[in-house]
């Protein structure tokens, strides 16, 4: 099946990390706009904060995008993956599944409260480009994570099935997605635990919003806090004191 019109997909078996690449190809002329990389295996997979991203050979969707030039609010480049990979998952598990696939601040897809995908945006040193990797769990998940065949019914998906879904969803959203994104955030309105890099110490309170520069807003009993980076543990019941 040819890839949606104007993508141009490139395959590698095997590398240390898709997000790597295509950064190196970008820096030297060598990808422009709409330009993916996709592997069957990485063996450096990078996670945000110097983590690792795992997947066996094979498994699962593991892929880098260019988008250039650099979009007005960065973050942007990432929602607009993340609503195209929920809608692409939807598309192929079971319907009573379906309305269980969200999205959690910043960047994860979720099946229920199970990770189902990890995004990472890197800026491209010295040009105006974003790369945006998406790590898709379609056959394989970690102990705890989530994995779309699983979910599937009796068919089994491939990732170039799921990639291709997601490059046409990617096309078919609106240029403003920022009610689309909200709409599909699960982490609004829930209570929170925000763990900060660096070792500051957690901040915990009720998503109230995410504003439009895509950083969360946290109402700290009465005190509202403005977060741009951090992993979000759900607290299901609000005790009194989440932390
Ligand atoms: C992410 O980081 O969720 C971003 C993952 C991005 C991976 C893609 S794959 C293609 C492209 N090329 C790359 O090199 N990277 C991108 P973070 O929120 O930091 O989550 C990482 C954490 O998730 C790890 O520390 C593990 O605890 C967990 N994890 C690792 N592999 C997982 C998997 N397959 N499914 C669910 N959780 C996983």
């Amino acid at each position: 099946m040819p890839w949606p019109d104007g993508w141009e997909v490139r395959h590698v078996a095997e590398t240390g990390s898709t997000n790597a690449d295509l950064i190196a190809l970008v820096e030297s002329g060598l990808a422009g706009d709409r330009v993916v990389l996709a592997a069957d295996h990485q063996t450096a997979g990078r996670g945000r904060l110097d983590r690792r991203w795992e997947a066996p050979a094979g498994a699962n969707l593991l892929v880098s995008m260019v988008v250039a030039p650099v979009p007005a609010v960065p973050v942007v480049a990432t929602h607009r993956v993340g609503l195209a990979a929920l809608r692409a998952v939807r598309r192929f598990v079971t319907a009573d599944v379906a309305p269980t696939v969200r999205l959690k601040w910043p960047n994860d897809l979720l099946l229920g409260e199970r990770k189902l995908a990890g995004i990472l945006a890197q800026r491209v040193a010295a040009r105006d480009a974003i790369v945006v990797g998406l790590g898709l769990n379609v056959g394989w998940a970690p102990e705890g994570a989530a994995a779309v065949h699983h979910h599937a019914g009796a068919s089994n998906v491939a990732p170039a099935e799921l990639l291709h879904a997601l490059l046409g969803e990617l096309d078919a959203l609106p240029d403003d997605i920022g009610s689309l994104y909200r709409g599909e955030l699960v982490t609004i309105g829930q209570q929170v635990r925000v763990q900060l890099p660096g070792g500051a110490a957690d901040v915990c309170g009720r998503a109230v919003e995410v504003d439009d520069a895509g950083r969360i807003v946290i109402d700290d009993a009465g005190v509202l806090r403005t977060l741009d980076v951090g992993d979000i543990v759900h607290v299901r019941s609000a005790p009194p004191s989440c932390c």
